[in-house]
């Protein structure tokens, strides 16, 4: 062999070395076996829903071997959940999944996170499509924004004033459900109701009680208080409770069966829906390994098997794509009792 073969045959080698190691890498660089690292950011401390989310979202990733991290804000605003961001890319995680306590203001720092291969999903409140590469939606917010209106509608007879009581006032997934709730009302049928104020308890408790306390106050007619947020039901459930207002004042909305059951059977809440926020979790956490391993990008029609929920595939929704979990669930007299312990 001359000079030139060998040091041609050695080049060959490191160069196929070097081809074979980029191809069993994962794409987010970690080598084969290496447990991925996949983080939530949830919207804030303290909120029950977000606690169910976490535990689904951790059984997904950690059944697939990889390593989970939770983390949430003392209060739910975009600023917290940027400085969360910043060091968790500066810990290099392979993927961050975000509910978001705004749908553009952490744009910033999911695109640098982007920009340093971290694969970046939102979860229940998305953030804008250039801030993400996949949203994983629990519901058709038309019909989840509609349904409420509707619900409102049998429980006050078509006739009377009705408030929401929301979260945050950014919030992506509130505001949206909003929108649906207007849009509905503009139905000729609910000619005779009037929605007269939006308040926002923040997804704190106690901003949510004393909410609530103000509607009834300034508005002494309200016949009935749409509250599309676990924490603000349950709020508003404890103090129409406390002020013997069932009957008078009617409360639906978007709740936990666990922290309802009492003012449902009280009839407080006559009945009220949502979806099972353990799955919502976890459908996310498997999503969250399929983008970190490479298996989707994000992009409509791809396919990845969503553990015990069945092969899911990705659609476009607007100008983004998203990952949808299913329908929003009726919870009732009939049936409180058989969910009140599962979350
Ligand atoms: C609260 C949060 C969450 C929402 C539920 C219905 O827990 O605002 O984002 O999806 O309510």
């Amino acid at each position: 062999m001359t000079r030139k073969r060998v040091v041609l045959a050695i080049v060959s080698i490191f160069l196929i070395a070097a081809l074979l190691t980029g191809c069993a890498t994962q794409s987010t660089g970690r080598k084969p076996g290496e447990k991925m690292k996949l983080a939530l950011i949830v919207k804030s401390t303290g909120n029950p829903f977000m606690e169910k989310m976490a535990d689904g979202f951790k059984e997904a990733v950690e059944e697939t071997g990889n390593e989970a991290i939770v983390r949430a804000p003392d209060q739910p605003t975009a600023e917290l959940q940027i400085q969360i961001i910043e060091e968790l890319i500066a810990q290099k995680v392979d993927v961050i999944a975000i509910s978001a306590n705004d749908p553009d203001a952490l744009q910033n720092a999911l695109k640098k996170a982007m920009d340093q291969g971290i694969k970046v999903l939102s979860l229940d409140s998305a953030v804008n499509p250039q801030s993400r590469m996949v949203h994983v939606e629990q519901a058709d917010p038309e019909r989840v924004g509609r349904v409420q209106i509707q619900a409102a509608y049998e429980m006050i007879g078509g006739k009377g004033q009705i408030a929401v009581l929301s979260a945050t006032s950014q919030a992506t997934n509130q505001n949206t459900w909003i929108e649906w709730m207007k849009e509905e009302l503009k139905d000729e049928k609910y000619k005779d109701m009037e929605l007269v104020k939006i308040a926002y308890g923040d997804d704190i408790r106690d901003k949510s009680v004393s909410e609530t306390e103000g509607l009834l106050k300034t508005y002494p007619d309200l016949k009935c208080i749409i509250a599309p947020t676990t924490v603000g039901i349950a709020a508003a459930g404890k103090v129409l409770t406390d002020k013997g207002l069932a009957g008078k004042v009617f409360l639906t909305g978007l709740g936990l069966p666990s922290e309802m059951a009492e003012y449902i059977k009280n009839g407080v809440c006559p009945w009220m829906y949502l979806w099972n926020p353990i799955d919502l979790g976890y459908l996310a956490g498997a999503a969250g390994v399929a983008l970190g391993n490479g298996t989707i990008t994000g992009k409509a029609g791809e396919k990845f098997t969503g553990g015990k929920l069945g092969e899911r595939e990705i659609i476009t929704v607007g100008e983004g794509t998203v990952i949808m979990l299913g329908d929003p669930f009726k919870f009732d007299a009939n049936n409180i009792d058989e969910w009140k312990d599962v979350y």
